[in-house]
């Protein structure tokens, strides 16, 4: 199956099929639409907590959180991801803490991170890899995680998430020219939510695809609808099985839309009408699952109106507990750096601490 690519929709179909004839559990479903729900109430809290000035800056996942849910699902716990800043979806799929997430974001005193990295979240725990803040230079790094599992003799895979914007730069290329040719278990999945801050995908490249970049390399791209989750499933599940049993690395490209900003520090109004905005709304992967789910009974509508509020009551009390944490000690920017401290960071260390004292006693 290599040198071609295919796009694939389960929802967007006319008549999309049942569940049952796509061998899906009604439990599954659930957990799937749970998760999409879950990833946008907390996504929500986050952005109100940066505009109270509790979040230094944020990347919603609005309206991309299908991608990230759908194809996270079909993950193992030993497969290790490396994403970029904006996969809130996938930490909650591969079951961090709702508590760990925000430790993180408001540097509470059990910040997983400890202050460091510009990173959303990242924790050996879950393999999964702190994002770095340059665009797509995760890409290499999770190929050569991925050669190491090869070498090793590990059915394990390595994930790399970015946007369309990060297929510009030589990291994409790079990563997958060497994966092209080493062909370690790996899997590239382009979040093509059609914005690189305020750069359309149109001039991002002049193929009609991401996927078909693939082809070039010698490997096989799957484009798929990338605001239906059971898609994203169904697609990275059969990718996953191929690859980790051996085959050739994969190139996935989820048709999204980012509906909100690109971060809290960028206005969105500036570069794009409200009738594109309007017109990816009535196409939100939530709602799409939601209406899906009703229409083949696997969900009433009660049932559904009780999920969103007990996901709200849970993450609302888990923000009121973050909230009444201590914030971090300012001197843990110094630990986890050097396992030894050299003799300078030694005396920035002193000159630190002698400023935070000052401070204090200024402050009264
Ligand atoms: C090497 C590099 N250049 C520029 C930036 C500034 N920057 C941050 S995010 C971003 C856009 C990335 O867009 P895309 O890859 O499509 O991902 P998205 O944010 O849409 O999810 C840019 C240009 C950066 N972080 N790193």
């Amino acid at each position: 199956m290599r040198g071609w690519w295919e796009f694939i929709t389960i929802l967007g179909k006319r008549r999309p099929p049942d569940p049952e004839d796509l061998g899906l559990e009604r439990e599954l479903l659930m957990r799937m639409y749970r998760l999409l729900v879950l990833t946008r109430a907390l996504d929500r809290y986050l952005l109100r907590l940066q505009r109270m000035g509790k979040v230094a800056l944020y990347a919603e996942s609005l309206g991309e959180e299908a991608a990230m849910v759908g194809s996270a699902l079909a993950l193992r716990p030993e497969d290790v991801v490396f994403p970029s800043y904006r996969e809130l979806g996938v930490y909650l799929t591969r079951g961090v803490p709702i508590s760990e997430i925000l430790d993180r974001q408001l540097n509470t005193v059990d910040d997983p991170l400890k202050g460091h990295e510009f990173a959303v979240f990242g924790d050996s725990r879950f393999n999964i890899v702190p994002a770095p803040t340059p665009v797509a230079t995760q890409i290499p790094v999770a190929v050569g995680y991925a050669l190491a599992f090869k070498i090793r003799g590990e059915r394990r895979l390595a994930v790399t998430y970015f946007g369309d914007g990060a297929t510009s730069k030589g990291d994409f290329h790079e990563g997958i020219n060497f994966a092209s040719v080493y062909k370690p278990p790996i899997v590239f999945i382009c979040l093509n939510n059609q914005y690189a801050i305020s750069t359309h995908v149109s001039r991002q490249t002049g193929a009609a695809t991401i996927a078909q970049k693939a082809i070039a390399y010698g490997l096989s791209g799957y484009r798929v609808d990338g605001n239906d989750a059971i898609a994203m499933y169904l697609v990275s599940r059969s990718v996953f099985e191929e690859v980790r049993e051996g085959g050739d690395p994969v190139l996935i490209e989820a048709v999204t839309y980012r509906l909100g900003a690109h971060t809290t520090s960028d206005d969105p109004k500036r570069y794009r009408s409200e009738e594109e905005v309007r017109y990816w709304m009535e196409r939100d992967p939530i709602e799409r699952m939601r209406s899906y789910l009703i229409s083949k009974n696997v969900m009433g509508e009660e049932e559904d109106k009780a999920l969103w509020a007990e996901v709200e009551a849970l993450v609302s009390a888990e923000v009121e507990k973050a909230l009444a944490k201590p914030g971090l000690d300012p001197m843990v920017i110094f630990e986890d750096v050097y396992a030894e401290p050299t003799p300078q960071l030694r005396e920035q260390m002193e000159e630190f601490r002698q400023q935070l004292r000052m401070e204090r006693v200024m402050r009264g």
